[in-house]
């Protein structure tokens, strides 16, 4: 089953910093994004906001599995 992000991170700006995997591993936005871009967050693409990378959940119907809805950890 491909990995989903479960929780994440924000600094003070309310931009994440880290995300939660569902294996459990809390790993660092940037490292989120080289997974993403290795094929191992298939459900996610990689958006560039401000000239940061951050992941987003593909389009779909569902708000619940949108990482912004993911609770802080
Ligand atoms: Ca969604």
């Amino acid at each position: 089953m491909a990995l989903r992000i479960t929780g994440r991170r924000e600094d003070e700006n309310g931009a994440n910093t880290h995300y939660r995997l569902s294996d459990g591993r809390i790993v660092t936005r940037e490292e989120a994004v080289r997974m993403c871009r290795d094929g191992l967050l298939p459900d996610y693409n990689i958006i560039v906001v401000n000239g940061v990378e951050y992941l987003r959940d593909n389009p779909d119907t569902r708000e619940e599995d949108n990482i912004d809805n993911q609770p802080l950890i």
